[in-house]
């Protein structure tokens, strides 16, 4: 286990309490998922459709795999636990990177823009010092634009707990 894999984890754990409880439960993500679809307000219905959806799933797949005594939450030190399975979560995690870096590329050019990218992670709660760091990270190409093939990657490895080195720890730095 890399200690950059829990700092990942325990970031993503409070940004996903968006609601402030100390604890994850749906409203957490009907609030994100909200958030989220309200900074991509010019892409199509579907995009924004299946990205609630992906938040949607998102949560009933932790609630499958990691409320551990059934309570409806998940606490911390149930969330925790999702390194040691990730494989489990692949499937949700792959549709919420493909739902999200599918909003950030509107007009289906394969490219997202940085202040696209900006808003979207800003809705989802990352500083914005870290934000740029990551986009820079991602190696962006002329026109200030990354691949959005590049940022699905990126988000898949942030969940890996065995990575260490990449491009989304610039989320967990210290802005
Ligand atoms: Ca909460
Ligand atoms: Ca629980």
């Amino acid at each position: 286990m890399q200690q950059a894999a829990i700092e990942r984890v325990r970031l993503i754990f409070s940004l996903f309490d968006a609601d402030g409880s100390g604890n994850l439960e749906p409203a957490d993500f009907d609030l994100m998922a909200a958030r989220v679809v309200a900074a991509a307000s010019d892409s199509g219905e579907a995009a924004r459709a299946a990205m609630q959806a992906a938040f949607r799933n998102y949560w009933m797949t932790l609630a499958a795999e990691l409320d551990a005594n059934r309570d409806g939450q998940i606490t911390f030190e149930e969330f925790r636990a999702c390194v040691l399975s990730p494989e489990r979560f692949d499937a949700a995690i792959a549709e919420f990177a493909e739902a999200l870096a599918a909003l950030g590329d509107p007009d289906g050019d394969g490219l997202v823009e940085r202040e696209r990218f900006t808003d979207l992670m800003t809705a989802i709660g990352f500083e914005p010092a870290n934000i740029d760091a990551l986009f820079d990270a991602f190696g962006p190409v002329s026109g200030d634009r990354i691949k959005r093939s590049v940022w699905i990657s990126g988000i898949k490895d942030y969940y890996s707990p065995d990575k260490a080195g990449i491009a989304g720890d610039r989320l967990v730095a210290a802005g």
